[in-house]
């Protein structure tokens, strides 16, 4: 074979080793928009990733917009505006070429609930958004007894005679089965009592603070009781 084909050859399998690696990386220029059906936006990368932060470039956006009551509205530099309509359902697709700088996206509806930003090239991707606040946690129940007889108590879930309790908010349900003793709790910031003839239930919600909580009847002195909230 004559030398300058080996040399052809030769070029040309080295550009096939340079070109194959990068020629076999997909593209990664299509994002995904999805807003709706509840109160949710989002732009996720091919990977499903939630985009922070892209090079510039030329970018596909698939947006899904799944509820006649949001819409996807994408702006930022380079006169980046693009937008489906409220009451609109359905898919759009655009081609938005992203320079530098801080994009936003919003539902036009719910500017404040449903919104989400990223960084394109120098700009530093935006903090994560803060996780949403945990519901409020449901008050532990206490069972608070007094009579039949001279007898009182405070008792956990368990059954068990209250010594100790962890700060925070309890359901205090009291049965008061005695017409002469009433169930009186008192400590810093609670102070509950059934009346002395009444006989019944009750339930309060208390906030217990750190401190030593007692629980008395007010026409028995020796009918008392106490704990600590730590
Ligand atoms: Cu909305």
């Amino acid at each position: 074979m004559p030398h300058r084909l080996w040399l052809a050859l030769l070029a040309a399998l080295a550009a096939l080793v340079f070109v194959l690696p990068s020629g076999a990386r997909p593209a990664q220029n299509v994002l995904t928009g999805v807003v709706g059906p509840g109160y949710n936006i989002s732009l996720t990368d091919e990977s499903g990733q939630r985009v922070t932060h892209l090079d510039p470039g030329t970018y596909t956006i698939n947006v899904s917009d799944k509820a006649a009551v949001h819409n996807f509205h994408l702006t930022g530099p380079g006169g980046v505006d693009q937008a489906t309509d409220i009451d609109f359902i359905g898919s759009a697709t655009w081609t938005v070429t992203l320079v530098d700088g801080t994009y936003r996206f919003q539902c036009d509806a719910h500017p404040t609930l449903m919104k989400g930003s990223f960084g394109v090239g120098t700009a530093p991707p935006p903090p994560p958004p803060p996780p949403p606040p945990p519901p409020p946690a449901k008050p532990k129940k206490l069972a608070g007894s007094v009579g039949p007889g001279a007898r009182i108590a405070l008792r956990s879930a368990s059954g068990a005679r209250v010594a100790t309790l962890r700060a925070g908010r309890y359901a205090v349900a009291v049965r008061d089965a005695s017409k002469r003793d009433n169930f009186h709790l008192v400590g810093k910031g609670v102070n509950v009592k059934t009346g002395v003839a009444f006989t019944g239930k009750k339930t309060w919600t208390v906030r217990l603070a750190k401190g030593k909580y007692t629980y008395r009847s007010d026409a028995t002195p020796r009918l008392k009781g106490s704990f600590a909230v730590k």
